[in-house]
């Protein structure tokens, strides 16, 4: 079937493949809404709507329960995560209570901190729990200052405009004073530094080329370390899936040879089997090697396009030269020179710069290269490469950072979308504690420095041209994040924790973060409050109603009621809430969008009967093409670099004088890597932490019945190929234990073709179990984080590098300590 079409086909059943115009709920057929015809009067059966970063769907309730939903009609390609959602909703590892732990139940912010993650905490009140919060925060800002407070970077959160948790906790926080912020996100923390140097914008979170116009026009395509299928099912708003069906029909025109699709990764990607495309095998962390040699050959074959660099670019003659041998480590860059290093024949490197260079060829990019040390490299090598082959600003050619995400590609309808709860204080109000002095220290950090500023209180580090002065902070505050999955280094989180007086948690999961956690706060899931969200994060294609399906479990509440009765406390509760209520609020944040749309001609209903039908949608936008403007005329649609050109050499990078990020791409060898790198010979697996097929980071690791699909032996899975197990006497569903200097895990083999010799994949996201509280101690269910490094890229972007991590694995012997992860905490009496 194409999918596409039928899409189509679905718009212009509504009335929308042409003209904005609203969609009666009565086209799809029936009235689904309103529950089934053969409902007898007292049957309390109703369909509801909501979204997700999984997609829009409808649910079925009976009475007030939530019994199971299925993917809106729109959606083409729903994920089967979707499903999981009765089963995140009732879920045995819900935050049930405000908690507070057990020893600082006891004694406070003096507590023993060397007890934190033993799981033991006590059931307070709401009340008492938010003034414990109050009160420490009061305790915070008095004693020492704002340099104290840690306010945690917000991650994954769940969709929707009005309850967004990090919004909340942020207004509540900023009601109250000033803390330490972070910079950067763990996502694309190098890319989104370096880009804005080299093509003028972080390109990470920009929407690319149209995939028509990709279709009709490349020749070849490289996905470069990226997994599209397996990444497109989730969205940072409710995810439309439109993407899909481009992939379709990119599979149809590779079977018919009209395009050459190339995955250069070192795994066989669930994309690469998909499209059923060519795979180019690379040694895991090498790619620069691989594209300078490529490169290289451009230069001597003369491929390369002089007038592109010349009339673009800036830097080619100062970047040529280090390519030549001439500079830095006067090495030539030969494909001879990258053969060994990244573990591509000599013969084919030159082919793929041929092949590069003859027709179309659309460069596209996923994250997890620059998710490594030196992360900064691959991005630029990667526009580099992309300037030499002189297509940028061409449909199907050039650089892309983004096909993978959020189904960027499908065209912007160019409607506008609903605003969010203000994070930030209304006009002219102040906090309670309003002159922050930071001591010295810095009050933005690179997101992923926040455990070293815990070890190394005060110490200086370079920072994308600056210097930052790392605070010791002594209270952390977090929400719609999992702090204990997403950094890295588990045993140096411990050590570091132990530093911290006290620490809040607002999640609805009980994850190994609020193990770790002095206070915990229980939010509601967003199935359990009303709220809408923007229905495809780039296509802008509709607005999305989310139903309250059932009211909020055991002790939980909305976000915004917590951080309301944490304003309260500061007397400051309507001014919070701005006088509104939780439908006043949607009705506000659906006119005001409503009202911007009337001037651009996108029309919308009521808003009372958008909450009847569940959702608006827009017709798709008009093609595009990324950087085209700037191809057309340089000089009046000038780059965001300083010279306003792509920078292949930068002056600014240059001035920093950084060993490890130069005025131009280099290769640089890293601290340990597999296939022949350092500490090979003591670790000689390489271990990648990619996005997990099946959960939205740890998002639905808690969902047992999702679990039971993937798991091995109750354990996260650990992917490798059958020669590397064989090798080390393992079968395909035994337990083993994967380990190095920083820590160990245990994990279930699985034996897959798809993972090459020396290559071990852990998903991230799941769940940290650790034996007990002691550092050093086993993760008994799979969590990659227990191993991985944590240092920073390099001193300009100073992000994650999980991807650079090397390990041994063996089978466990005798039997394993079971799974400490789910179910929640050990509840105990104080008294007792
Ligand atoms: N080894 C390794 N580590 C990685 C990565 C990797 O590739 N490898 N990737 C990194 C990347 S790119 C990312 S983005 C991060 C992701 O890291 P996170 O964003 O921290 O990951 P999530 O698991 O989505 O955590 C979101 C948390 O918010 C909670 N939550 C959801 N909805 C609500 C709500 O309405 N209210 C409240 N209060 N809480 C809510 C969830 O229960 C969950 O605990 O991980 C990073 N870590
Ligand atoms: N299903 C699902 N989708 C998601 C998410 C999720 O949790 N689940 N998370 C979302 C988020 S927050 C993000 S940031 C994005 C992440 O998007 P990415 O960071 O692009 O995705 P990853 O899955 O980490 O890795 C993609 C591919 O890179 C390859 N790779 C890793 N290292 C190297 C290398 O050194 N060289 C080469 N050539 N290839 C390498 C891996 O083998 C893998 O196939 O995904 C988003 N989509
Ligand atoms: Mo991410």
């Amino acid at each position: 079937m194409n999918t596409n079409q039928s899409r189509r086909g679905f718009l212009k059943a509504l009335g929308l493949a042409s003209a904005a115009t609203l969609i009666p709920n009565v086209v799809l057929g029936q009235n689904i809404l309103k529950g089934s015809t053969g409902d007898n009067v007292h049957n309390l059966v109703k369909w509801k709507f909501s979204g997700a970063h999984w997609g829009a769907f409808r649910a079925k309730i009976a009475g007030d329960k939530l019994l199971e939903v299925k993917p809106f009609e729109f959606d083409q390609h729903p994920t089967d995560m979707i499903y999981n959602i009765p089963g995140l909703v009732y879920n045995s590892s819900r935050v049930r209570y405000p908690m507070v732990r057990l020893d600082w139940f006891k004694n406070g912010y003096k507590s023993d901190t060397t007890q934190r993650g033993d799981n033991r905490f006590v059931r307070v009140t709401w009340d008492q729990a938010l003034d414990l919060v109050y009160n420490e925060l009061e305790r915070i800002q008095t004693q020492y200052g704002a340099w104290a407070l840690h306010i945690g970077n917000v991650g994954w959160r769940s969709v929707g405009q009005l309850h967004s948790c990090g919004n909340n906790m942020l207004r509540a926080l900023a009601m109250h004073g000033s803390g330490v912020t972070t910079a950067g996100d763990y996502s694309t923390g190098a890319g989104q530094t370096i880009l804005p140097y080299v093509l003028g914008s972080t390109e990470v979170y920009s929407q690319g080329t149209s995939w028509p116009l990709i279709l009709d026009n490349s020749d070849v395509i490289v996905f470069w370390g990226n997994d599209p299928i397996k990444n497109l099912q989730v969205g940072w708003n409710t995810e439309t899936h439109e993407a899909y069906a481009y992939y379709e029909q990119l599979r149809e025109k590779i079977a018919k040879n009209e395009i050459q699709v190339i995955s250069v990764d070192p795994v066989k990607s669930k994309t690469q089997n998909f499209l059923n495309c060519e795979q180019q095998y690379v040694n895991p962390l090498t790619d620069v090697a691989l594209m300078l040699a490529i490169a290289h050959t451009m230069v001597k074959e003369n491929l390369h396009d002089q007038d592109f660099l010349a009339t673009y670019t800036v830097g080619f003659d100062e970047f040529e030269p280090y390519l030549m041998g001439k500079t830095i480590d006067h090495i030539e860059k030969t494909p001879e020179w990258a053969e060994p290093i990244c573990g591509v024949k000599a013969d084919r490197i030159r082919e793929l710069a041929r092949l590069f260079t003859k027709g179309r060829t659309q460069l596209i990019f996923g994250w997890a290269t620059q998710r490594q040390q030196h992360g900064e490299q691959p991005y630029w090598m990667g526009a580099v490469l992309a300037a030499m082959i002189g297509q940028i600003g061409l449909p199907g050619g050039g650089i892309s950072y983004s096909h993978h995400y959020c189904s960027v590609g499908v065209p912007t309808s160019g409607a506008s979308m609903p605003g969010a709860f203000p994070l930030a204080l209304d006009f002219g109000r102040k906090a309670k504690y309003d002159q922050p002095d930071y001591q010295g220290y810095s009050a933005t950090i690179p997101v992923a420095r926040v455990v070293d500023a815990l070890l190394e209180p005060g110490k200086e580090i370079n920072y994308n041209g600056s210097t930052v002065k790392l605070p010791p902070y002594k209270m952390a505050m977090f929400s719609g994040a999992n702090q204990w999955h997403r950094q890295q280094d588990r045993n140096k989180m411990k050590r570091a924790y132990q530093k911290l007086e006290t620490i809040v948690y607002t999640d609805y999961n009980w994850t190994a973060s609020c193990r770790f956690a002095d206070i915990v706060l229980p939010a509601c899931t967003p199935y359990e409050r009303n709220d809408l969200d923007i229905y495809g994060t780039y296509s802008n294609r509709g607005i999305i109603a989310m139903h309250k399906l059932v009211d909020p479990l055991y002790h939980s509440k909305p976000d915004l009621e917590i951080w309301a009765q944490f304003a309260k406390r500061l007397g400051r509760e309507e001014e919070y809430r701005q006088g509104l209520t939780e439908m006043e609020w949607l009705e506000k944040l659906y006119n005001e969008c409503r009202d911007a749309n009337k001037a651009s001609g996108f029309k919308m209903p009521e808003f009372a009967k958008f909450w009847e039908d569940g959702y608006v949608l827009f017709p798709e936008g008009p093609l595009w093409t990324r950087h085209a403007d700037f191809r057309e005329d340089p000089e009046v649609n000038a780059l965001g670099t300083p010279s306003g050109f792509i920078e292949i050499f930068s002056r600014k990078i240059a001035s920093y004088n950084y060993e490890n990020c130069k005025g131009h791409p280099i290769w640089i060898e890293k601290d340990e890597r597999s296939h022949g790198g350092p500490k090979s010979e003591k670790y000689p697996f390489w271990l990648q932490s990619p996005h997990p097929d099946s959960r939205l980071h740890s998002q639905m690791c808690e969902v047992d019945s999702a679990r039971e699909k993937y798991s091995i032996a109750g354990r996260e899975p650990v992917y490798m190929n059958e020669d590397d197990a064989k090798a080390k006497g393992i079968k395909h569903g035994d337990v083993v234990l994967v380990f190095n200097d920083r820590g160990s895990l245990i994990a279930g083999a699985n034996i897959s073709p798809n993972f090459p010799k020396g290559v071990l994949r852990i998903f991230e996201g799941a769940w940290y179990g650790p034996l007990n509280e002691a550092i050093g101690s086993v993760d008994t269910y799979g969590d990659p984080n227990t191993v991985t490094m944590d240092v920073g890229t390099s001193d300009l972007a100073q992000a994650t590098s999980a991807n650079t991590c090397i390990v041994d694995i063996r089978k466990y012997e005798g039997a394993a300590p079971a799974v400490t992860s789910f179910g929640g905490p050990i509840e105990v009496d104080p008294i007792v």
